[in-house]
Protein backbone atom coordinates (compact mmCIF):
# COMPACT_ATOMS: atom_id res chain seq x y z
CA UNK A 1 0.00 0.00 0.00
CA UNK A 2 1.84 3.41 -1.12
CA UNK A 3 1.21 6.28 1.15
CA UNK A 4 -2.06 8.07 0.55
CA UNK A 5 -3.91 4.90 -0.57
CA UNK A 6 -7.67 4.32 1.19
CA UNK A 7 -8.19 1.07 3.22
CA UNK A 8 -11.39 0.25 2.81
CA UNK A 9 -12.61 -1.74 5.41
CA UNK A 10 -12.01 -1.87 9.13
CA UNK A 11 -9.10 -4.65 9.75
CA UNK A 12 -5.87 -4.65 8.34
CA UNK A 13 -2.74 -7.11 9.20
CA UNK A 14 -0.10 -5.24 10.85
CA UNK A 15 3.77 -7.24 11.17
CA UNK A 16 5.42 -5.39 14.18
CA UNK A 17 8.85 -6.71 13.88
CA UNK A 18 12.55 -5.95 14.30
CA UNK A 19 14.09 -5.02 10.90
CA UNK A 20 17.33 -6.60 10.04
CA UNK A 21 19.68 -6.58 6.87
CA UNK A 22 19.22 -3.18 4.72
CA UNK A 23 16.82 -2.08 7.26
CA UNK A 24 19.58 -1.75 10.01
CA UNK A 25 20.03 -4.02 13.36
CA UNK A 26 18.07 -2.21 15.35
CA UNK A 27 15.48 -0.40 13.30
CA UNK A 28 12.08 -1.48 14.73
CA UNK A 29 9.64 -1.40 12.71
CA UNK A 30 5.90 -2.24 11.06
CA UNK A 31 4.79 -3.70 8.28
CA UNK A 32 1.22 -3.02 7.05
CA UNK A 33 -0.57 -5.36 4.48
CA UNK A 34 -3.98 -4.57 3.04
CA UNK A 35 -6.41 -7.13 2.39
CA UNK A 36 -6.38 -11.07 3.24
CA UNK A 37 -4.86 -14.10 2.36
CA UNK A 38 -3.18 -14.54 -1.43
CA UNK A 39 -3.89 -11.14 -1.95
CA UNK A 40 -2.21 -9.40 0.84
CA UNK A 41 1.13 -11.41 0.20
CA UNK A 42 1.39 -10.28 -3.34
CA UNK A 43 2.82 -7.32 -2.34
CA UNK A 44 0.76 -4.99 -1.01
CA UNK A 45 3.18 -3.92 1.76
CA UNK A 46 4.38 -1.20 3.38
CA UNK A 47 7.11 -0.90 5.73
CA UNK A 48 7.77 2.22 8.38
CA UNK A 49 8.96 3.21 11.46
CA UNK A 50 7.23 1.88 14.85
CA UNK A 51 6.93 6.00 15.24
CA UNK A 52 4.36 6.19 12.56
CA UNK A 53 2.44 3.68 13.83
CA UNK A 54 2.30 5.77 17.29
CA UNK A 55 1.97 9.16 15.04
CA UNK A 56 -0.15 7.77 12.29
CA UNK A 57 -3.86 9.39 12.48
CA UNK A 58 -6.64 7.14 13.21
CA UNK A 59 -4.23 4.23 14.04
CA UNK A 60 -4.52 2.49 17.32
CA UNK A 61 -2.69 -0.55 18.02
CA UNK A 62 -4.46 -2.69 20.37
CA UNK A 63 -1.63 -4.09 22.28
CA UNK A 64 1.00 -2.84 24.40
CA UNK A 65 4.48 -1.89 23.53
CA UNK A 66 5.56 -4.98 25.71
CA UNK A 67 4.07 -7.36 23.52
CA UNK A 68 6.07 -7.06 20.43
CA UNK A 69 8.77 -9.47 20.85
CA UNK A 70 8.73 -11.28 18.05
CA UNK A 71 7.06 -11.07 14.68
CA UNK A 72 3.35 -11.47 15.53
CA UNK A 73 0.39 -10.49 13.13
CA UNK A 74 -2.02 -7.68 15.36
CA UNK A 75 -4.90 -5.74 14.40
CA UNK A 76 -5.17 -2.01 14.10
CA UNK A 77 -8.20 0.08 13.88
CA UNK A 78 -7.98 2.41 10.92
CA UNK A 79 -11.91 4.23 11.08
CA UNK A 80 -11.52 4.21 7.67
CA UNK A 81 -8.98 6.78 7.57
CA UNK A 82 -5.59 6.53 5.53
CA UNK A 83 -2.43 5.00 6.87
CA UNK A 84 0.44 6.93 6.20
CA UNK A 85 3.75 4.85 6.51
CA UNK A 86 6.93 5.53 4.71
CA UNK A 87 9.83 3.35 4.23
CA UNK A 88 12.16 4.85 6.79
CA UNK A 89 15.21 4.56 4.73
CA UNK A 90 16.93 2.97 7.34
CA UNK A 91 16.35 5.84 9.93
CA UNK A 92 17.24 5.09 13.32
CA UNK A 93 14.53 5.81 15.74
CA UNK A 94 15.44 7.25 19.34
CA UNK A 95 17.74 6.13 21.58
CA UNK A 96 15.01 4.78 24.27
CA UNK A 97 13.70 2.54 21.86
CA UNK A 98 16.57 1.17 20.63
CA UNK A 99 17.78 -0.38 23.92
CA UNK A 100 14.18 -1.22 24.35
CA UNK A 101 14.57 -3.59 20.93
CA UNK A 102 17.61 -4.65 22.31
CA UNK A 103 16.48 -6.02 25.08
CA UNK A 104 12.86 -6.74 23.96
CA UNK A 105 13.96 -8.67 20.47
CA UNK A 106 15.01 -12.06 22.20
CA UNK A 107 14.06 -13.50 25.10
CA UNK A 108 16.05 -16.96 24.89
CA UNK A 109 14.89 -20.20 23.62
CA UNK A 110 12.01 -21.42 25.84
CA UNK A 111 10.30 -18.16 24.85
CA UNK A 112 11.00 -18.59 21.38
CA UNK A 113 10.59 -22.24 21.05
CA UNK A 114 8.33 -23.53 24.04
CA UNK A 115 5.77 -24.01 22.30
CA UNK A 116 8.03 -26.64 19.91
CA UNK A 117 9.28 -28.35 23.24
CA UNK A 118 7.89 -31.21 25.35
CA UNK A 119 7.91 -29.52 28.83
CA UNK A 120 5.60 -29.46 31.59
CA UNK A 121 3.44 -27.12 32.66
CA UNK A 122 5.13 -26.50 35.73
CA UNK A 123 8.01 -25.31 33.69
CA UNK A 124 9.33 -21.93 35.04
CA UNK A 125 11.79 -20.18 32.54
CA UNK A 126 15.39 -19.56 33.48
CA UNK A 127 17.11 -18.47 30.72
CA UNK A 128 20.82 -16.41 30.05
CA UNK A 129 19.26 -15.56 26.13
CA UNK A 130 21.10 -18.72 25.10
CA UNK A 131 20.78 -19.90 21.86
CA UNK A 132 20.41 -17.68 18.54
CA UNK A 133 23.85 -18.16 17.44
CA UNK A 134 25.31 -18.00 14.20
CA UNK A 135 25.60 -19.96 10.98
CA UNK A 136 29.14 -18.30 10.13
CA UNK A 137 29.58 -19.17 6.15
CA UNK A 138 33.17 -20.44 5.65
CA UNK A 139 34.15 -20.08 2.48
CA UNK A 140 38.36 -20.39 3.00
CA UNK A 141 37.45 -23.37 4.55
CA UNK A 142 35.49 -24.98 2.05
CA UNK A 143 38.02 -23.68 -0.51
CA UNK A 144 40.82 -25.83 1.48
CA UNK A 145 38.78 -29.06 1.56
CA UNK A 146 38.36 -28.67 -2.02
CA UNK A 147 36.07 -26.47 -2.85
CA UNK A 148 32.12 -27.27 -4.71
CA UNK A 149 30.24 -26.87 -1.70
CA UNK A 150 28.84 -24.51 0.57
CA UNK A 151 29.91 -24.68 4.54
CA UNK A 152 28.90 -23.22 7.54
CA UNK A 153 30.29 -23.30 11.36
CA UNK A 154 27.48 -23.04 13.58
CA UNK A 155 29.05 -21.44 16.29
CA UNK A 156 27.63 -22.82 19.71
CA UNK A 157 30.77 -21.72 21.38
CA UNK A 158 28.77 -18.42 21.22
CA UNK A 159 26.07 -19.23 24.09
CA UNK A 160 26.57 -17.43 27.50
CA UNK A 161 28.70 -20.02 29.04
CA UNK A 162 30.87 -20.73 25.93
CA UNK A 163 29.08 -23.79 24.84
CA UNK A 164 25.89 -25.36 22.77
CA UNK A 165 25.43 -27.25 26.65
CA UNK A 166 23.02 -24.33 27.66
CA UNK A 167 20.47 -24.64 25.26
CA UNK A 168 19.49 -27.80 27.15
CA UNK A 169 20.53 -26.47 30.20
CA UNK A 170 17.78 -23.59 30.01
CA UNK A 171 15.17 -26.05 29.86
CA UNK A 172 16.48 -28.64 32.35
CA UNK A 173 16.91 -26.52 35.22
CA UNK A 174 13.60 -24.44 34.32
CA UNK A 175 11.74 -27.95 34.76
CA UNK A 176 13.29 -28.01 37.72
CA UNK A 177 13.17 -24.83 39.55
CA UNK A 178 9.12 -25.28 38.77
CA UNK A 179 8.96 -27.96 40.35
CA UNK A 180 10.49 -27.00 43.27
CA UNK A 181 14.12 -28.47 43.12
CA UNK A 182 16.67 -26.78 45.29
CA UNK A 183 19.52 -28.90 43.89
CA UNK A 184 20.93 -29.64 40.65
CA UNK A 185 24.01 -32.33 39.87
CA UNK A 186 25.94 -34.09 36.96
CA UNK A 187 28.75 -35.53 36.15
CA UNK A 188 31.17 -33.73 33.43
CA UNK A 189 34.15 -33.26 31.19
CA UNK A 190 33.66 -29.26 31.99
CA UNK A 191 31.07 -27.49 29.74
CA UNK A 192 28.10 -29.36 31.13
CA UNK A 193 29.26 -28.43 34.61
CA UNK A 194 29.92 -24.66 33.61
CA UNK A 195 26.63 -24.72 31.90
CA UNK A 196 24.61 -25.93 34.97
CA UNK A 197 26.34 -23.83 37.52
CA UNK A 198 25.23 -20.74 35.91
CA UNK A 199 21.73 -21.30 35.35
CA UNK A 200 21.64 -22.82 38.81
CA UNK A 201 22.68 -19.84 40.29
CA UNK A 202 20.24 -17.40 38.33
CA UNK A 203 17.59 -19.93 39.47
CA UNK A 204 19.11 -19.27 43.20
CA UNK A 205 19.57 -23.32 42.85
CA UNK A 206 22.60 -25.32 44.32
CA UNK A 207 24.41 -27.23 42.15
CA UNK A 208 27.18 -30.24 42.81
CA UNK A 209 29.39 -30.75 39.79
CA UNK A 210 31.27 -34.26 39.67
CA UNK A 211 34.29 -34.12 37.23
CA UNK A 212 36.97 -36.43 36.45
CA UNK A 213 40.08 -35.74 38.09
CA UNK A 214 42.86 -33.90 36.31
CA UNK A 215 40.68 -34.02 32.89
CA UNK A 216 38.96 -30.78 32.50
CA UNK A 217 39.86 -28.08 30.72
CA UNK A 218 41.10 -24.80 32.88
CA UNK A 219 37.98 -22.18 31.19
CA UNK A 220 35.20 -25.02 32.14
CA UNK A 221 36.75 -25.77 36.06
CA UNK A 222 37.21 -22.05 36.51
CA UNK A 223 33.46 -21.27 34.84
CA UNK A 224 31.72 -23.81 37.40
CA UNK A 225 33.65 -22.19 40.56
CA UNK A 226 32.46 -18.91 38.98
CA UNK A 227 29.42 -19.72 39.24
CA UNK A 228 29.49 -21.38 42.38
CA UNK A 229 28.90 -24.94 41.70
CA UNK A 230 30.37 -27.60 44.65
CA UNK A 231 33.23 -28.92 42.33
CA UNK A 232 34.05 -32.94 43.63
CA UNK A 233 36.74 -34.56 41.17
CA UNK A 234 36.36 -37.80 41.17
CA UNK A 235 39.38 -40.58 41.15
CA UNK A 236 38.26 -41.73 37.95
CA UNK A 237 36.39 -41.31 34.49
CA UNK A 238 33.15 -39.28 32.94
CA UNK A 239 31.69 -42.41 32.80
CA UNK A 240 32.36 -43.04 36.85
CA UNK A 241 31.21 -39.83 37.06
CA UNK A 242 27.79 -40.76 35.53
CA UNK A 243 27.11 -43.76 36.97
CA UNK A 244 27.67 -41.74 40.71
CA UNK A 245 25.14 -39.27 40.05
CA UNK A 246 22.77 -41.47 38.74
CA UNK A 247 22.56 -43.62 42.06
CA UNK A 248 23.15 -40.65 44.01
CA UNK A 249 20.07 -39.24 42.63
CA UNK A 250 18.19 -41.93 42.58
CA UNK A 251 18.22 -42.25 46.45
CA UNK A 252 18.13 -38.42 46.92
CA UNK A 253 16.21 -35.35 45.91
CA UNK A 254 18.52 -33.96 43.91
CA UNK A 255 18.08 -33.28 40.36
CA UNK A 256 20.46 -34.87 37.54
CA UNK A 257 20.72 -32.60 35.00
CA UNK A 258 22.97 -34.43 32.91
CA UNK A 259 21.64 -35.52 29.07
CA UNK A 260 20.02 -38.53 30.52
CA UNK A 261 17.05 -35.81 31.41
CA UNK A 262 14.54 -35.52 28.50
CA UNK A 263 14.30 -32.05 28.89
CA UNK A 264 17.91 -31.51 27.87
CA UNK A 265 17.21 -33.02 24.67
CA UNK A 266 13.90 -30.70 24.61
CA UNK A 267 16.23 -27.73 24.75
CA UNK A 268 18.89 -28.96 22.56
CA UNK A 269 16.88 -29.48 19.71
CA UNK A 270 16.10 -26.07 18.99
CA UNK A 271 19.53 -25.95 16.94
CA UNK A 272 18.43 -28.08 14.39
CA UNK A 273 15.09 -25.53 14.54
CA UNK A 274 17.19 -22.41 13.72
CA UNK A 275 19.72 -24.03 11.02
CA UNK A 276 16.59 -24.87 9.51
CA UNK A 277 15.39 -21.27 9.60
CA UNK A 278 18.50 -19.96 7.99
CA UNK A 279 19.07 -21.70 5.85
CA UNK A 280 14.94 -22.38 4.68
CA UNK A 281 15.48 -26.40 4.82
CA UNK A 282 17.92 -28.57 6.29
CA UNK A 283 21.26 -28.90 5.36
CA UNK A 284 22.57 -31.83 2.69
CA UNK A 285 24.89 -33.12 6.11
CA UNK A 286 25.35 -32.23 9.41
CA UNK A 287 28.71 -32.97 10.98
CA UNK A 288 29.20 -32.50 14.96
CA UNK A 289 31.28 -34.11 17.50
CA UNK A 290 30.22 -37.27 19.81
CA UNK A 291 30.96 -37.69 23.07
CA UNK A 292 28.04 -39.01 25.55
CA UNK A 293 25.59 -38.68 22.17
CA UNK A 294 23.22 -36.44 23.90
CA UNK A 295 23.71 -33.66 21.02
CA UNK A 296 23.58 -35.87 17.78
CA UNK A 297 20.88 -37.21 19.71
CA UNK A 298 18.60 -34.04 20.23
CA UNK A 299 19.85 -33.27 16.23
CA UNK A 300 18.16 -35.64 14.98
CA UNK A 301 14.86 -35.12 16.67
CA UNK A 302 14.74 -31.37 16.40
CA UNK A 303 15.19 -31.93 12.26
CA UNK A 304 12.67 -35.00 11.92
CA UNK A 305 10.49 -32.39 14.22
CA UNK A 306 10.68 -29.56 12.20
CA UNK A 307 10.11 -31.56 8.65
CA UNK A 308 7.47 -32.64 9.87
CA UNK A 309 6.13 -29.31 10.74
CA UNK A 310 7.50 -27.12 8.26
CA UNK A 311 8.79 -29.72 5.41
CA UNK A 312 12.42 -28.45 6.05
CA UNK A 313 14.12 -31.95 5.05
CA UNK A 314 16.36 -34.29 6.68
CA UNK A 315 20.26 -33.62 6.50
CA UNK A 316 22.64 -36.63 6.55
CA UNK A 317 24.35 -36.81 9.86
CA UNK A 318 28.55 -37.01 10.48
CA UNK A 319 29.20 -38.38 14.06
CA UNK A 320 32.76 -37.96 14.96
CA UNK A 321 34.41 -39.38 18.09
CA UNK A 322 38.03 -38.69 18.78
CA UNK A 323 40.32 -42.47 18.03
CA UNK A 324 41.03 -42.78 21.70
CA UNK A 325 37.79 -42.34 22.73
CA UNK A 326 35.38 -44.10 19.97
CA UNK A 327 32.83 -46.45 21.60
CA UNK A 328 30.28 -46.10 18.82
CA UNK A 329 32.94 -47.05 15.82
CA UNK A 330 34.49 -49.75 17.76
CA UNK A 331 31.05 -51.73 18.94
CA UNK A 332 32.04 -51.69 22.43
CA UNK A 333 32.53 -49.39 25.37
CA UNK A 334 36.32 -48.02 26.07
CA UNK A 335 37.34 -48.73 29.45
CA UNK A 336 40.35 -46.07 29.79
CA UNK A 337 39.35 -43.60 26.96
CA UNK A 338 42.01 -40.81 26.22
CA UNK A 339 42.04 -38.02 24.06
CA UNK A 340 43.11 -34.45 23.77
CA UNK A 341 39.99 -33.60 23.23
CA UNK A 342 38.67 -33.69 26.56
CA UNK A 343 35.15 -32.81 26.42
CA UNK A 344 34.75 -36.48 24.51
CA UNK A 345 37.11 -38.14 26.40
CA UNK A 346 33.68 -40.66 26.88
CA UNK A 347 33.95 -44.48 26.87
CA UNK A 348 30.09 -45.68 27.16
CA UNK A 349 27.82 -43.06 26.05
CA UNK A 350 24.83 -42.53 27.83
CA UNK A 351 22.35 -42.09 24.46
CA UNK A 352 24.72 -44.11 22.25
CA UNK A 353 21.79 -46.40 21.19
CA UNK A 354 20.37 -43.31 19.80
CA UNK A 355 23.31 -41.75 18.38
CA UNK A 356 23.56 -44.91 16.25
CA UNK A 357 20.02 -44.83 15.39
CA UNK A 358 20.11 -41.17 14.36
CA UNK A 359 23.54 -41.93 11.93
CA UNK A 360 21.27 -44.76 10.19
CA UNK A 361 18.31 -42.87 9.87
CA UNK A 362 19.97 -40.35 8.03
CA UNK A 363 22.09 -42.37 6.00
CA UNK A 364 25.16 -40.86 7.72
CA UNK A 365 27.82 -42.82 9.75
CA UNK A 366 29.95 -42.54 12.78
CA UNK A 367 34.09 -42.04 12.60
CA UNK A 368 36.45 -41.44 14.55
CA UNK A 369 38.96 -39.20 14.02
CA UNK A 370 42.80 -38.56 15.60
CA UNK A 371 43.96 -36.50 18.11
CA UNK A 372 46.40 -35.14 15.61
CA UNK A 373 43.47 -34.86 13.15
CA UNK A 374 41.48 -32.82 15.27
CA UNK A 375 43.98 -30.19 16.50
CA UNK A 376 45.11 -29.81 12.65
CA UNK A 377 41.59 -28.71 12.29
CA UNK A 378 41.37 -26.61 15.06
CA UNK A 379 44.21 -24.49 14.17
CA UNK A 380 42.79 -24.68 10.27
CA UNK A 381 40.01 -23.63 11.04
CA UNK A 382 41.20 -20.11 13.23
CA UNK A 383 43.34 -19.43 10.79
CA UNK A 384 41.27 -19.97 7.84
CA UNK A 385 38.31 -18.26 9.47
CA UNK A 386 39.20 -16.28 12.60
CA UNK A 387 36.99 -18.83 14.13
CA UNK A 388 38.69 -20.54 17.37
CA UNK A 389 37.20 -23.36 19.24
CA UNK A 390 38.27 -26.16 21.50
CA UNK A 391 39.51 -29.42 20.33
CA UNK A 392 36.89 -31.41 20.33
CA UNK A 393 34.55 -29.00 18.58
CA UNK A 394 36.33 -29.38 15.73
CA UNK A 395 36.27 -33.49 15.39
CA UNK A 396 32.88 -32.70 13.12
CA UNK A 397 34.99 -30.53 10.81
CA UNK A 398 37.60 -33.23 10.94
CA UNK A 399 36.11 -35.72 10.48
CA UNK A 400 34.30 -33.94 7.31
CA UNK A 401 37.79 -33.77 6.35
CA UNK A 402 38.95 -36.94 6.21
CA UNK A 403 35.65 -38.14 4.31
CA UNK A 404 36.17 -35.90 1.21
CA UNK A 405 39.89 -36.69 1.77
CA UNK A 406 39.18 -40.61 1.16
CA UNK A 407 36.42 -40.04 -1.48
CA UNK A 408 34.07 -41.99 0.75
CA UNK A 409 31.87 -37.77 0.85
CA UNK A 410 31.16 -36.32 -2.02
CA UNK A 411 29.77 -32.99 -0.98
CA UNK A 412 29.41 -31.29 -4.55
CA UNK A 413 27.17 -28.63 -4.90
CA UNK A 414 25.71 -29.82 -1.00
CA UNK A 415 25.52 -27.61 2.21
CA UNK A 416 27.12 -29.04 5.07
CA UNK A 417 26.80 -27.58 8.68
CA UNK A 418 29.45 -28.21 10.83
CA UNK A 419 28.34 -28.24 14.33
CA UNK A 420 31.00 -26.02 16.84
CA UNK A 421 30.18 -27.17 20.20
CA UNK A 422 32.67 -25.07 22.78
CA UNK A 423 34.91 -21.99 22.70
CA UNK A 424 38.65 -21.64 22.37
CA UNK A 425 38.76 -20.02 25.09
CA UNK A 426 37.46 -23.11 27.13
CA UNK A 427 41.05 -24.66 26.74
CA UNK A 428 43.56 -22.18 26.18
CA UNK A 429 47.01 -24.59 27.21
CA UNK A 430 45.94 -26.65 24.31
CA UNK A 431 47.49 -23.38 22.01
CA UNK A 432 49.55 -22.20 25.10
CA UNK A 433 51.52 -25.75 26.04
CA UNK A 434 53.66 -25.78 23.06
CA UNK A 435 53.91 -22.29 21.41
CA UNK A 436 56.68 -20.36 20.43
CA UNK A 437 56.97 -18.16 23.58
CA UNK A 438 56.31 -14.13 21.78
CA UNK A 439 59.45 -12.40 21.44
CA UNK A 440 60.19 -9.73 23.86
CA UNK A 441 61.68 -6.18 22.71
CA UNK A 442 62.22 -2.88 24.78
CA UNK A 443 60.31 0.03 24.82
CA UNK A 444 61.66 1.41 21.73
CA UNK A 445 60.71 1.88 18.09
CA UNK A 446 63.91 0.82 16.19
CA UNK A 447 63.70 -2.77 18.97
CA UNK A 448 59.86 -3.34 17.34
CA UNK A 449 61.04 -1.87 14.24
CA UNK A 450 63.87 -4.88 13.76
CA UNK A 451 61.53 -7.45 14.75
CA UNK A 452 58.97 -6.32 12.38
CA UNK A 453 60.57 -5.34 9.65
CA UNK A 454 63.99 -7.87 10.01
C1 LIG B 1 32.62 -28.98 23.42
O1 LIG B 1 30.29 -31.42 29.44
O2 LIG B 1 29.78 -34.46 27.99
O3 LIG B 1 27.76 -36.03 22.52
O4 LIG B 1 30.06 -33.33 30.38
O5 LIG B 1 31.74 -30.31 25.74
O6 LIG B 1 26.18 -34.45 23.59
O7 LIG B 1 28.04 -35.45 24.91
C2 LIG B 1 30.53 -32.51 26.92
C3 LIG B 1 30.39 -32.91 25.65
C4 LIG B 1 31.01 -32.01 22.13
C5 LIG B 1 29.86 -33.94 23.04
N1 LIG B 1 31.67 -30.85 22.22
O8 LIG B 1 28.48 -33.77 23.15
C6 LIG B 1 30.16 -32.62 29.38
C7 LIG B 1 30.12 -33.30 28.07
C8 LIG B 1 31.91 -30.28 23.41
C9 LIG B 1 31.48 -30.91 24.58
C10 LIG B 1 30.58 -32.68 23.25
C11 LIG B 1 30.82 -32.16 24.50
P1 LIG B 1 27.56 -34.99 23.57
Amino acid sequence: MSSGSEVDGSEVGVNVFVGTGVIGKYFFGFCVTVGSGAEARAGNVCVGTLAGIWRGKGVEVDFPVQAMIKPQTIKVRINRRFIKAKYSGGKLINDEILCYTRTMAYHGLLHKYGTLLDLPSHTRIVSLLEGNTPLIKADNLSHQLGGGFELFIKYEGLNPTGSFKDRGMTAAVSEALGRGAMTVICASTGNTAASAAAYAARAGMNSIVLIPQGKVAAGKLAGAIAYGAQVIQIDGSFDDALTMVVEITNKHPICLVNSINPYRIEGQKTSAFEICEVLDSAPDWLCLPVGNAGNITSYWAGFKQYNQMKSTGLPQVLGVQAAGAAPLVSGHPVENPETVATAIRIGKPARGEQALQAAEESKGRIIAATDAQILNMQKTLAKLEGIWVEPASAAGLAGLAIEITNGTLNPNGKRVVAICTGHGLKDPEIITKDMQKPSIVPPKLEALEEVILG
